[in-house]
């Protein structure tokens, strides 16, 4: 079964990024989160454009960049000048007046299109915009921060869209409090990868390698 792993590098140890780049990418990560924070739509500041740049001028390996701020369309121009083609933008619908007009924007970059759904958005709410998106990122967890508790009535919303994401073509992405029980029930439903936090991945004094081969060695 095929799944990608995401590396969520507002957990990251900013003691030694670089360092912690290269132990991702030796230890098979398939690409790296990037959450951008902007202190209004989410009640935080995590990562920034230039996070942004120096993890893309460290790594070839793609980027998912997860724009957790207002009216991405007024600056959008800064992100894709910086990414490279085939690198994801995921924005928050609710956070843009014309979601639309913002994801032609990503698409005519050259990158690949996604929305974020917030636990508390319907799949009704965002049900066009599937049409034009390749992936759809479900948060688990309220945007903001790291190391939440896992929100069970995403589970219902997962199940929608697994049921529409053939007829409309998108992949779905899981992001918020990912553990090795999620990746099992959800990995063979179709869901098609994680973003790897605090959870799983970061902290544990494990080297990242290890842990993710034990992930890819799980027996589903
Ligand atoms: C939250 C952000 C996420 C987190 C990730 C952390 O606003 O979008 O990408 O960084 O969920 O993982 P964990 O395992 O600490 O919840
Ligand atoms: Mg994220």
């Amino acid at each position: 079964m095929q799944f990608e792993l995401m590396a969520s590098m507002m957990c990251a140890n900013y003691a030694n990024l670089e360092r912690e780049v290269k132990d991702l990418e030796a230890g098979g990560i398939d690409s790296f989160h990037i959450d951008i924070m902007d202190g209004r739509y989410v009640p935080n500041f995590a990562m920034s454009l230039n996070d942004m740049r120096y993890i893309a001028s460290a790594t070839k390996i793609p980027l998912d960049v997860h724009l957790m701020v207002e009216h991405p369309n007024n600056n959008i121009g800064l992100f894709l000048g910086s990414l490279r083609k085939g690198d994801t933008v995921y924005i928050h619908p609710e956070a843009e007046y014309h979601p639309s007009t913002t994801l032609q924007k990503i698409i005519n970059a050259g990158m690949v299109p996604g929305i974020a759904i917030n636990p508390g958005t319907s799949v009704e709410t965002v049900m066009e915009m599937l049409r034009i998106v390749k992936k759809v990122l479900v948060m688990s967890v309220n945007p903001g921060n790291a190391g939440q508790m896992y929100l069970p009535y995403v589970g219902k919303k997962i199940t929608k869209l697994l049921s529409l994401k053939e007829d409309m073509e998108f992949e779905i992405y899981w992001d918020g409090a990912c553990s090795a029980g999620k990746i099992l029930e959800y990995a063979p439903k179709g869901v098609r990868g994680f973003v790897l936090g605090t959870t799983l991945l970061f902290g544990k004094g494990k080297a990242y390698g290890e842990t993710l081969q034990n992930i890819r060695k799980l027996r589903f």
